[in-house]
């Protein structure tokens, strides 16, 4: 399995999704999104499970979009400005990566190791279940305002119904990192597993596994399905409309070039995040 970007197995009534480039702090690229999507469109099909879930290798789950995309560097100027361009790229993809994690039909677990950024932080926050390895070693960072861009992946709603207005205004307006404390406060965590004094992610990935199985074991299945679907109803129409709106902002900021420039000063270490 190594070399693979990221691994999918059927296990017992789950299905494991691993994000698997540790050395690139798991920031996935273009491609690397568009597959993750098909990953999760064929749990989404799976027969017999009932829950995904979502987890990681290394020290950090994701460090969020690759801003070394080869696909970005081999751009010519008229494409790094171009309608078509983004709107295939960014709008489209986008889009439809967010509305595979909120309309997911299986119980929706993210096994969280490490920090977490941008659209990948976007993602976990569409998790229905939220486990983290150690809460002192956790942050979750939206750094859009320091990239030029705009909150991505339904996180104008997400975090605002999971941490409240306060803290979402500073995680999205002010790009600051939400350490695991607070968030474990805020209820954003549903359990840290400090106490485990894991050494490797792979042991803490085993433990969720046994845990997730132990928590549908006796349960009706149909009644868990039924239950997912009457709880996004009462969230779904924000998220719907954030993510139509979201990559609509976020659209105009790439064909102005702004955040592109802002990549290549990260990628050059001219401009870093808050930590
Ligand atoms: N992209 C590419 N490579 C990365 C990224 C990234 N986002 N993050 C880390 N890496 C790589 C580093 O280049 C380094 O590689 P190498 O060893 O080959 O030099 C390796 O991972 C380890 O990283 P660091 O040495 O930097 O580790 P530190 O612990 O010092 O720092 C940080 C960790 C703070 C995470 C730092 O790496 C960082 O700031 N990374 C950038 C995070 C970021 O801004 N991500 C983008 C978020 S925005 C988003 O996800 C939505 C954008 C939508 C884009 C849509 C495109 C079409």
């Amino acid at each position: 399995m190594e070399g693979e970007d990221i691994l999918y197995e059927v296990r017992d009534r789950t299905v494991i999704i691993t994000l698997n480039i540790p050395k690139k702090l798991n920031a996935l690229n273009g491609d690397q999104y568009l597959l993750l999507g098909k990953l999760m469109e064929r749990a989404n099909e799976e027969e017999d499970t009932v829950v995904t879930i979502f987890q990681s290798s290394g020290r950090y789950f994701s460090a969020g979009a690759n801003f070394a995309d080869k696909g970005l560097a081999k751009l010519d100027v008229a494409e790094l400005f171009d309608h078509k361009y983004w709107l295939g790229n960014f709008v489209a993809r986008n889009t439809w990566l967010t509305s595979l994690f909120q309309n997911h039909k299986k119980v929706l677990v993210a096994a969280v190791n490490g920090p977490v950024i941008g659209l990948s932080a976007a993602l976990v926050a569409l998790c229905d279940l939220i486990y983290v390895m150690d809460d002192t070693k956790f942050h979750l960072l939206c750094p859009f305002s320091n990239l030029g861009l705009v909150a991505e992946g339904a996180t104008s709603v997400t975090l605002f119904k999971r941490l409240g207005w306060s803290k979402a205004s500073e995680a999205i307006l002010f790009s600051r990192p939400i350490p695991g404390k607070e968030l474990k406060a805020l209820g954003f965590i549903n359990q840290s597993y400090n106490d485990y004094n894991f050494k490797t992610t792979e042991e803490f990935n085993e433990q969720i596994y046994k845990d997730v199985l132990g928590d549908f074991q006796d349960l009706h299945e149909d009644s868990i399905f039924k239950n997912k679907q009457l709880l996004k109803a009462n969230r779904d129409g924000a998220i719907d409309a954030a993510n139509s709106n979201e990559v609509v902002t976020g659209f105009y900021k790439w064909i102005e070039g702004v955040p592109q420039s802002r990549f290549v000063q990260l990628a050059q270490k001219d401009i870093k995040h808050k930590m």
